[in-house]
């Protein structure tokens, strides 16, 4: 099946499924393996040192002829070097979070990138695609790491009405259901992160997906809130201490605590006291696959729900 939408076109891609660039998770191997299997990798480039981050794409192209891309996580101190970096490098698309990317819009774009900042709010949007965003990622409070206020189901057809460039729904979106939910909100591609962390080829460490393979429904939760940021995670020690700062309302002490947390996690393993940010729908992630198969399974059930739709509904 060919689902081919203006983000496909936009991008020069088969499917119109992007891989959340997910800090300290979404490294080259899995951006390529999405990017190979007709979908758009990510890199996250998060708090990456910028040579850690140029060998990263250098990686990525090495493996892969087609279109893949990298998040620009916009608290990052050194935020303004990794921009640069990337404009000498040159890949196809930058998505960025927790910020609005317009004083690096122009210089993106006169490369040839693509500029796909993540929004949580209509407000935002409007103003990102006034600055000439190509598109925008609409991502729900169900997503994990950094979120917003809004569910994906309520903002993304707000985001439809209120932008007319494609939009792309992240958050709670797991299976073939939630996308053709997607598209049924108005939405021209989807946006997966959690799911895509039981790839074979996320090399996050083993142990955390394990942890996914087990989370039921409502294993997340949020701190953070004091401070501005607030986070989902899986429930663990460390968001448990997290929570009660938050209810302290002691958010100096909370970031102090929370800082480097993230990558104790994802690249050492420690379950109980690192940063397991993945999404709500953890407890909908039941399998590790290769990349390839997700998308083909995404693509399959997709087909199945969009096709049986009407007559379910006896249209
Ligand atoms: O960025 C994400 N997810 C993330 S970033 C991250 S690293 C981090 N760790 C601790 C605290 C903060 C960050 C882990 N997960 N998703 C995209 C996203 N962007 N979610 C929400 C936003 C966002 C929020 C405010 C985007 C723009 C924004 O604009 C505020 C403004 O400047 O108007």
């Amino acid at each position: 099946m060919a689902l081919t939408t203006r983000l496909t076109r936009l991008l020069g891609i088969e499917h119109p499924i992007i891989q959340g660039g997910m800090a300290w998770t979404a490294t080259w191997e899995l951006a390529a393996a999405v990017s190979n299997a007709g979908g758009l990798g990510i890199i996250g480039a998060g708090q990456m040192p910028t040579d850690l981050l140029r060998e990263q794409i250098r990686s990525a192209k090495s493996a892969t002829d087609r279109p893949f891309g990298v998040n620009l996580m916009l608290l990052t101190p050194h935020i303004d070097e990794l921009v640069q970096m990337v404009l000498d490098e040159g890949v196809c698309v930058v998505t960025t979070g927790a910020g609005n990317p317009g004083k690096y819009m122009t210089a993106l774009q006169d490369k040839g990138i693509k500029v796909i900042p993540i929004a949580p709010s209509t407000a935002l949007a409007r103003r990102l695609a006034q600055g000439g965003a190509d598109a925008i990622i609409g991502e729900g409070m169900e997503a994990g790491g950094h979120i917003g206020e809004l569910t994906t189901m309520v903002l993304v057809p707000q985001l439809v009405d209120a932008v007319s460039v494609p939009v792309i729904a992240a958050g709670g979106i797991a299976d073939g259901r939630g996308m053709a939910a997607a598209f049924a909100l108005g939405a021209e591609g989807v946006q997966l992160g959690t799911r895509f962390m039981c790839a074979d080829e996320c090399t996050i460490h083993p142990d955390v997906k394990q942890r996914l393979l087990r989370a039921k429904d409502r294993d997340t939760m949020v701190t953070g809130y004091s401070t501005g940021h607030p986070v989902r995670a899986l429930k663990n020690k460390l968001a448990k201490q997290l929570d009660e700062l938050d209810r302290a309302n002691k958010p100096e002490e909370l970031e102090a605590l929370g800082a480097g947390k993230l990558a104790l996690a994802m690249r050492m393993g420690d379950c109980d006291m690192g940063s397991l940010m993945a999404g709500q729908c953890a407890a909908m992630v039941t399998e590790i696959q290769p990349a390839a198969a997700i998308i083909a399974e995404l693509l399959a059930e997709t087909e199945s729900v969009l096709s049986g739709l009407p007559a379910r509904v006896g249209l």
